[in-house]
């Protein structure tokens, strides 16, 4: 009997290419983004398997791709790396990682903990400067995901406890704005897909998880357009209408009135085309309960990527 022949999933025979899968991976990056940037800017542009017409990568195409991504994480757009060649990309990762650990070095970058007592010393400059050196130094996607996040969370925490007051809070929340603001300027792609509508029902104040979420989503190549807060269902459907959205995104959190956040969920639910995505996050969306069929409770970064994908995914097979 001849051996069997051992096969694992996804990996092609040696010098055949990668699968997308792998790309993804590997690269860190959703099937859905890969797919994205080869309609929209022809690279990765991966042979097809000719018994079943899947997509294939080179493993130069697989290295350009994993470059991309990482300066991806610096904060670069992908409109501005993608048609780049490898050692011009490989030169601008040294450039930006020298640049990233000298303004590390020189600035002495604070973490949460010396945020927080810069703030309860109510030194808003201090604020001011640590997080524009930490967005300079770490590039837009880390400073969301690594500082704006965790040190929202803490401030809750501190104020909780007694150790930050109400203004302390407010502080954080217009310094952190600020800088969010001009980082989703400076990375918007008027023409990101898909279009994704963010905003807050009736009664919800807090926004600032959505400013994170919209530069998350600008750096994912998405066009997020904030709608703000108190903003009644029949709008929230008006808009997504108006301005061509395929994805509504509602934040609530943990003060949302359960009964009539569900009630207002189910009226954007109902009122949204069947091609419209419902996400629906925030740290109080565990609290409702199910959710309407259509929603998706979106409850991470992680899961932000994965929703954003499948997203891509319906968008693709609508059209076809
Ligand atoms: C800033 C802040 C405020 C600001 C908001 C300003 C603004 N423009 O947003 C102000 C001062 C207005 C405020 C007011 C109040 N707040 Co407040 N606030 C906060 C704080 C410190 C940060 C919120 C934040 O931005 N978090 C950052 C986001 C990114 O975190 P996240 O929600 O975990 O989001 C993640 C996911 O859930 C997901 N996600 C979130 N939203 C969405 C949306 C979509 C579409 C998607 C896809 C994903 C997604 O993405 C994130 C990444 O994984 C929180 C503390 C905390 N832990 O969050 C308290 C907190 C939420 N507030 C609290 C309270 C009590 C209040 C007040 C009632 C205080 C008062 N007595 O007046 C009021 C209520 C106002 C109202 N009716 O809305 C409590 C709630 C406690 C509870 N269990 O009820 C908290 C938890 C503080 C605490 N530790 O006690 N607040």
């Amino acid at each position: 009997m001849p051996p069997k022949k051992t096969k694992i999933r996804g990996m092609p025979s040696p010098g055949a290419g990668h699968s997308i899968k792998v790309v993804s991976e590997l690269a860190r990056l959703p099937m859905g983004t890969l797919r994205a940037w080869e309609r929209r800017y022809g690279f990765p542009r991966p042979e097809r398997r000719p018994d079943s017409n899947r997509r294939l990568y080179s493993s130069e195409q697989l290295a350009r791709v994993q470059k991309v991504a990482q300066l991806l994480e610096r904060g670069y757009r992908p409109a501005d790396v993608i048609h780049k060649t490898e050692p011009e990309l490989t030169q601008l990762l040294g450039v930006s990682n020298d640049s990233s650990s000298d303004a590390t070095a020189r600035a002495g970058l604070a973490g949460v903990p010396a945020l927080l007592e810069l703030l309860a010393a109510d030194d808003a400059k201090g604020i001011e400067e640590q997080l524009r050196l930490h967005a300079a130094a770490w590039g837009a996607k880390r400073f969301v995901t690594q500082l704006a996040h965790p040190l929202a969370q803490a401030v809750g925490e501190a104020w909780a406890k007694g150790e930050l007051a109400i203004r302390h809070e407010h502080l954080m929340t217009e310094c952190l704005t600020t800088q969010l603001r001009s980082l989703l300027a400076a990375h918007q792609d008027v023409d990101g897909h898909p279009r994704v509508i963010l905003g807050t029902l009736p009664g919800e104040n807090h926004t600032l998880g959505l400013q994170m979420i919209a530069v998350y989503l600008a750096l994912s190549a998405a066009k997020p357009r904030l709608l703000g807060a108190n903003t009644p269902p029949d709008e929230i459907v008006s808009a997504a209408q108006a301005l061509g959205a395929s994805v509504v995104g509602i934040a609530v959190s943990p003060c949302a009135e359960v009964a009539a956040t569900r009630r207002q969920l189910r009226r954007v639910a109902a009122g949204l085309p069947s091609s419209t995505a419902l996400w629906v996050g925030g740290g109080g969306a565990r609290a409702l309960g199910e959710l309407p069929s259509r929603a998706e409770a979106v409850g991470s970064w992680l899961a932000i990527d994965e929703a954003l994908a499948r997203a891509r995914r319906s968008a693709v097979e609508g059209v076809r």
